[in-house]
């Protein structure tokens, strides 16, 4: 966590005001020289996410890339067909919008699986 996020609301040894009592306990005993922590921004930050796309190519066939849809981006063979046939008249087609490790062990796999089969087809990923 940033050292931004933090803000020190009442420091051990932070003056205050004469015979003012301190929250939540007196100078001495259990919680004595004790600093508050606030948040001031939520715990949770949105993480930056990553569209994994397909580029389309004249040799690639269309049951290859239907292929991969569904083992790589757990497609129905309806929504498979559906995106292949995207890519195949657009040039490009959105498989799926990941965090950045998901969408890199993605694009890697069908690289990888396309490479095996000798099919041409291009997998990359963009920030949103
Ligand atoms: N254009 C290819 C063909 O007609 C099919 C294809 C579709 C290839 C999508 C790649 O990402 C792709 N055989």
């Amino acid at each position: 966590m940033a050292a931004e996020d933090l803000t020190l609301a009442m420091a051990a040894n932070a003056p205050r005001a004469a015979k003012e009592p301190r929250k939540g306990g007196g100078d001495v005993g259990p919680g004595a020289g004790t600093a508050l922590v606030t948040r001031t921004r939520p715990q949770t930050r949105k993480p930056n996410m990553y569209r994994v796309l397909l580029l389309n190519d004249d040799y690639t066939t269309q049951e290859f890339v239907v292929i991969v849809l569904r083992k790589y981006f757990n497609k129905s063979v309806e929504e498979a067909t559906r995106i292949m046939l995207h890519v195949h008249n657009h040039g490009v087609g959105e498989c799926g919008v990941y965090t950045y490790e998901v969408a890199e062990t993605k694009v890697t796999q069908v690289m990888d699986f396309a490479r095996k089969h000798q099919h041409p087809l291009q997998c990359i990923m963009e920030k949103k």
